[in-house]
């Protein structure tokens, strides 16, 4: 009888190690435990026997039975658990890839430009101290220049910062003179948004420290940038403008491409797109990072990279670059 029990049991095993559906596995349990099973002839001839091996027998072959249904609940639960996932890779699908955003592709074009001129790339952080987005820059606290680049201040002390100035600080303290960086990166300002302001936007910050260096040489390097990102001719203009940080300053507006200067709720009706501000470094500015203003002169720019996306691209409102909608940056589908 024992020998009899086990070999059910042995084949039960291997009937379930073969079984890979839950169908087929609801077969081995009627075969093995159902009401036709051998173990269950063998319960019914219990009745049979001698009170000797009723004895003997009743408890085990009970025992094989629970066993026996053990083994089938333990297949059928593993079979549930088990994640079958097949491809069907005779579907026919859309392939859709992915593509660089607009502002990255004008971002590596204009630092590789600037690569090319000798330009280092450096990297700023984008929570920043009040010292190097303000103070070192020539805008101590209560300055008016402040309320130009509302921020937002943060629980320890800190700001997201409003331009990528900061760069030019981090760098004179670690590179010293002479210096040819630029910086592209996220900057954030408290700003009501519209057609072409955004309250986090992308610019570049260059900056070049030498002896001699003039405006003549930063003009140069604006065009170069300007010319070699638009491939075609395109208006730009130059006029005066304020930063406490340079001296001279200016800023350079594009002619707006979405109504070629004419006037559209892009460009509030001007005809132009504010783009870049630029000008020489103030002395104190080179003062705070260490560099003797009677020997070295130098100059900066910061290009707003989010709109020279917009004019690149004829993008005419800023706020889809930061909106995620696929539909809408698909258009741009460019490598
Ligand atoms: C500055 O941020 C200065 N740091 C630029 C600079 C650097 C001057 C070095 C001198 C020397 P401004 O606030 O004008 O300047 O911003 C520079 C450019 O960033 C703008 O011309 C514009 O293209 C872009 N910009 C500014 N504010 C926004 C905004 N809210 N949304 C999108 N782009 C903006």
């Amino acid at each position: 009888m024992e020998e009899k029990l086990l070999k059910i049991k042995e084949d039960l095993k291997q009937a379930l190690n073969k079984a890979s559906k839950e169908a087929d596995v609801l077969n081995i349990k009627s075969e093995y435990v159902g009401k036709k099973s051998e173990i269950q002839n063998i319960l019914a001839s219990l009745k049979d026997m001698s009170s000797d091996d009723k004895r003997k027998y009743g408890s085990l072959i009970n025992n094989t039975k629970k066993e026996l249904e053990k083994l089938i609940n333990k297949k059928i639960e593993d079979l549930e658990n088990q994640v079958n996932i097949t491809f069907d890779d005779t579907i026919n699908y859309d392939v859709k890839h992915g593509s660089l955003h607009p502002v990255t592709i004008v971002a590596k074009e204009v630092t590789d430009i600037l690569k090319r001129m000798g330009f280092t790339i450096v990297n700023g952080p984008e929570m920043e101290s009040e010292y190097y987005n303000f103070e070192a820059l020539n805008i101590p606290k209560d300055h008016p220049a402040r309320d130009m680049q509302d921020t937002y201040y943060l629980d320890n002390g800190m700001l997201l910062r409003t331009q990528t100035s900061d760069n030019q600080i981090h760098a004179m303290e670690k590179y010293g003179a002479p210096l040819r960086i630029c910086a592209p990166g996220r900057t954030f300002r408290n700003e009501d948004l519209d057609a072409n302001h955004e309250n986090t936007f992308f610019q570049i910050e260059g900056m070049v420290i030498d002896k001699g260096v003039s405006i003549e040489n930063l003009m140069y390097v604006m065009q170069s940038v300007l010319s070699e990102v638009f491939k075609s001719e395109i208006k730009v203009r130059l006029r005066p403008g304020f930063f406490p940080f340079t001296e001279p300053s200016y800023e350079m507006d594009i002619s707006c491409v979405i109504c070629g200067g004419n006037g559209c709720p892009t460009c509030k009706n001007a005809g132009w797109i504010e783009l870049i501000g630029c000008g020489m470094v103030h002395p104190n500015v080179l003062r705070a990072g260490g560099i003797d203003p009677e020997v070295y002169t130098g100059f900066a720019f910061g290009i707003g990279l989010t709109r020279l996306a917009m004019m690149k691209y004829k993008i005419n409102d800023i706020r889809f670059l930061n909106s995620g909608d696929i539909r809408y940056l698909e258009n741009f589908d460019i490598k």
